[in-house]
């Protein structure tokens, strides 16, 4: 257990007034501080109503009292929680006085840290409980808490066994060089490898679904001036949100909309249409939606089905970003073609449903409703760079019988499954993924 030489104090409850404020500490000077302030220690993991009072013995608030000897506590060391009445003087009181005892203000999710370092929770774990209290839909909240009861580190601690074993049996065939032969072509070295590489795909999978229903999706929608990106921004968010006139030119700046898809978060992202020989202001919307093409997870290329110039792709669009077209305003049109784009109108609302099902496509999306968990760029790109030294050994073995660089390889992708449960961390990780939490948790 990590020693606690600091004791850490904040504010629980969100900043403003309500009802109850709760102020919480944690570390080894919690018990002299909670007799300091309360007269005696509460009865461990009950609610005591007591006054609170400061060193001098001046009555702040009177409230409950909660205590939780070490270990059995969120940090893992001994916690008093302080649910006093929710106004800002008498929180700050409160923590003042706490502080006069001994305690420090916490830094951002250092009581998460401490959970974390105590082994209370793994990294995903610390994570998700950021994720869910940021939840932006019921889906997203529901996958977070998933992730904290532990389902992510599983899938990733069951991955990490296979390539254990994997690596044993590699390194006992190089151990026994005479049959290394035999060892390194044997079926169940290849079944093993199989079963693992599709491990790898299934989870990277899951986790880049639950990057998604983390963070949310970003749809820039882009086309010639007119075309009625607009219109459609509209038409998907249910509301008059932008402005639509038959003046080409009308959008300069650019509009984001949140909308929600069956529980997928999106940001619709609304650009000036992309023209030639613009004004000036008209000029700066148009870098401005290039500026937003730049970051989008994937983009409607919106196209005037009605017009004799329909408005084909002749922007340099983002690599690897999928693009759909939508051919809009087919109210006006006798027959659309029936392609791969996407037939709707903005004005009648005919083929909204396909629309947004194609954006769940788009986001790789499916409303399984089940065993979906919350996850983080930060695990996908070490999922990634695992399953890359995973794929760079299997290459070495087939090809050059390479015993050796497999299992080089194969320790470098459980150490990158490591930093994602944080099994293997270091500070400067650490110290960026808690920085990022808000003071009090
Ligand atoms: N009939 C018909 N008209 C539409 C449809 N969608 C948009 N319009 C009309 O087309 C014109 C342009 O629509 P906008 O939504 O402003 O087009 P935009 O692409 O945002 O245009 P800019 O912001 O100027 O680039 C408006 O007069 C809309 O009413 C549609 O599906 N059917
Ligand atoms: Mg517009």
């Amino acid at each position: 257990m990590v020693s606690s030489a600091d004791t850490i104090v904040a504010v629980a409850t969100p900043p403003g007034t309500g009802g109850v404020g709760i102020v919480r500490v944690s570390g080894d000077a919690t018990e002299r501080i909670a007799r300091a302030m309360l007269g005696s220690l509460p009865e461990p993991r009950t609610a005591s109503k007591r006054v609170f009072r400061n060193r001098g013995g001046d009555e702040l608030d009177a409230g409950l009292a909660l205590y939780f000897p070490a270990p059995a506590s969120f940090t893992g060391e001994a916690v008093l929680e302080l649910q006093g009445h929710g106004g800002p003087l008498v929180i700050s009181s409160l923590v003042d006085a706490i502080v006069e005892l001994g305690a420090r203000h916490a830094a951002p999710g250092e009581f998460s840290q401490r959970a974390f370092l105590n082994g209370k929770l793994d990294l995903i774990q610390a994570e998700a409980i950021a994720d869910l209290i940021n939840a932006g839909t019921a889906q997203a909240a529901r996958a977070a808490l998933r992730s904290l009861s532990g389902d992510f580190s599983k899938a990733v601690t069951a991955l990490a066994e296979q390539l254990i074993r994997l690596r044993m049996h590699v390194e006992a065939a190089i151990d026994f060089p005479e049959e290394e032969i035999d060892f390194l072509s044997d079926d169940l070295l290849q079944r093993r490898l199989s079963e693992c590489g599709g491990a790898f795909s299934l989870l990277q999978n899951e986790v880049q679904q639950g990057r998604v229903l983390r963070d949310g999706f970003q749809l820039v929608i882009v086309g010639k001036p007119n075309a009625g990106k607009s219109s459609l921004l509209n038409l998907l968010s249910g509301q008059d949100a932008a402005i639509v006139t038959e003046v080409a030119g009308t959008t300069r700046d650019i509009l984001r909309e949140q909308i929600d898809i069956d529980g997928l978060a999106v940001e619709l992202v609304d650009t000036a249409g992309l023209r030639e020989d613009p004004d000036r202001v008209e000029a700066e919307g148009i870098r401005r939606a290039r500026t937003a093409l730049q970051n989008a997870d994937a983009v409607l290329w919106v196209q005037d089905a009605s017009s004799a110039e329909a408005g084909e792709i002749d922007e340099p669009l983002p690599p690897n970003v999928p693009v759909t077209v939508v051919r809009n305003k087919i109210d006006l049109c006798n027959d659309a073609p029936q392609d791969t784009a996407v037939n709707i109108s903005a004005k009648t609302g005919a083929g909204l449903n396909a629309l947004r099902a194609r954006i769940r496509e788009l986001a790789g999306y499916e409303n399984q409703g089940r065993g979906a968990f919350t996850a983080r760029k930060r695990h996908l790109h070490a999922l990634e760079r695992a399953a890359m030294h995973f794929a760079t050994g299997r290459t070495a073995l087939e090809e050059a019988q390479a015993g050796e660089l497999l299992a080089e390889e194969l320790r470098l992708s459980q150490h990158a499954l490591g930093e994602i449960t944080g099994s293997v961390s270091s500070d400067e990780l650490l110290g960026r993924i808690f920085s990022e939490f808000c003071i009090g948790k």
